[in-house]
């Protein structure tokens, strides 16, 4: 099967590219390199260093004999976006190509416009591709948890069904995005939806929860194929970011009383779960949900499961309730139903002690690439006068 990966080079698709090319699909991958510019802009940059685009492909082809197909393009511009699928003419596409933090989303106007025009209307030119010149391609978009945010009743998977005044019907599953980003997947959710109805597209939207791990069993066989791991407080997601505090002595970030429940999914898992949507195809017009998530865990438990690992370890890890730079519940409800992945085969690789350690080891090994400065949180919802790091405000006033 031709399989074309948007964000190719990213944190989730650069690994997503190789396990597919590994079981035998026919591999490219699209992206602009947005991600990168944006280290380079903030001196920012991953905990494990990271391969330029065409070295991991042909580090890949010189590992395997599989040969990764690369197109260099913005999915905001249409004419780079129909070409690469005019010729590769994929028959699955796999939709990673977004803005996909919550915090940079909120640093400003330009942030928020920036995240919605890319995210939203890449994601309609991705529609309109398929319909014009693969109408049979399927989507399998990622779309996020988040979506929902925390209901006081369980979270069903995509649809819930309503009896209102004697009458009954299946809708949608009601959101309560909590950023400008995260919006951008609702928005993305509705627009899907109607496309399938209108058009006749086959989608998956997977709502995914946050993905920790450094890598999966093909970015391990080389250095070269590392795929990026963040830490910084713009792009490191909870877990990933304990990990690396608890290395480097810096006291866990656990924002306001630490109630906050989240959906978490090991990277290994990510992976197969793509593969499962893109294995089951939906039948022309339909939209399927699934909810991406394996288990949930409150950030106080992250950061208990993080201290003791690391006192196993002999390391000294402190965690520190710090005002919450986020407007969001500290306290509340959170059950996710969860199973459509599951029936189609998934068997997830649960978050225990060996996994924490692994990530704790890489920061270690590491340790001389962590910028301290980059983990306190700098951008908080209520504030419009937000600076992304801390190295940039330093960078601007030098102590
Ligand atoms: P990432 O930022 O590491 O990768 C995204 C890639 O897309 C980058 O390489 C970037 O350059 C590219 N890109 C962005 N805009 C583009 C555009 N207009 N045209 C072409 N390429 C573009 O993010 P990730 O962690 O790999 O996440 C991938 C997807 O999964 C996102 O849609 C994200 O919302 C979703 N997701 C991620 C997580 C997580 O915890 N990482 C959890 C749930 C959902
Ligand atoms: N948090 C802390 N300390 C930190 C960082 C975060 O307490 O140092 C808290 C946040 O306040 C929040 C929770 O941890 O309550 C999750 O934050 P996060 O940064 O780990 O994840 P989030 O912003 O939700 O975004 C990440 C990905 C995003 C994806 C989302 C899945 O960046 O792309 O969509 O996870 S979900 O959360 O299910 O929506």
């Amino acid at each position: 099967m031709r399989v074309m990966i948007l964000g190719g080079d990213g944190y989730l698709g650069w690994p997503q590219a190789a396990y597919l090319s590994q079981r035998g699909y026919d591999v490219a991958v699209f992206d602009n390199q947005a991600r990168r510019h944006f280290d380079l802009k903030h001196s920012i940059d991953s905990l494990l260093p990271i391969r330029h685009l065409h070295q991991r492909v042909e580090r890949w082809h010189q590992l395997t004999g599989k040969t990764i197909t690369v197109y260099h393009g913005d999915i905001t511009h249409y004419d780079a976006l129909a070409k690469a699928i005019t010729e590769f003419a994929p028959e699955a596409l796999v939709h990673f190509a977004e803005q996909r933090s919550a915090p940079f989303s909120m640093i400003d106007r330009e942030h928020a416009f920036y995240t919605q025009y890319n995210n939203v209307l890449g994601t309609l030119n991705v529609m309109y591709a398929i319909k014009d010149i693969v109408p049979d391609c399927h989507l399998v978009k990622l779309g996020t948890m988040g979506e929902y945010g925390t209901p006081n009743i369980d979270i069903e998977e995509g649809f819930i069904e309503i009896t209102h005044k004697g009458r009954k019907d299946v809708l949608p599953f009601p959101k309560q995005p909590g950023s400008f980003y995260h919006l951008t997947k609702v928005h993305d959710s509705h627009n899907i939806q109607f496309g399938c109805r209108i058009w006749g597209m086959r989608a998956t939207d997977l709502n995914q929860g946050i993905v920790y791990g450094a890598g999966t069993y093909e970015t391990a066989l080389d250095a070269d194929l590392a795929t990026r791991f963040d830490y910084d407080q713009v792009y490191g997601t909870a877990l990933n970011r304990f990990c690396i505090q608890a290395a480097i002595g810096y006291p866990l970030t656990v924002y306001g009383s630490g109630g906050q429940t989240r959906g978490y999914i090991n990277i290994k898992d990510t992976v197969r779960c793509i593969e499962l949507a893109i294995e089951s195809v939906p039948a022309a017009g339909e939209y399927r949900v699934f909810n991406q998530v394996t288990e949930w865990y409150s950030i106080n438990d992250i950061a208990e499961k993080v201290q003791r690992v690391g006192g196993q370890m002999g390391l000294d890890v402190q965690a520190h309730q710090i005002p919450n730079p986020r407007v969001e519940s500290e306290n509340h409800y959170y059950n996710v139903v969860h199973t459509k992945l599951l029936d189609l085969g998934l068997e997830p690789h649960l978050l225990n002690d060996e996994e924490i350690e692994g990530m704790i080891r890489l920061a270690l090994q590491h340790r001389d690439r962590i910028d301290e400065r980059l983990i306190k949180p700098t951008v908080n919802w209520r504030s419009t006068a937000n600076q992304v790091t801390q190295a940039a405000v330093a960078q601007i006033e030098p102590a």
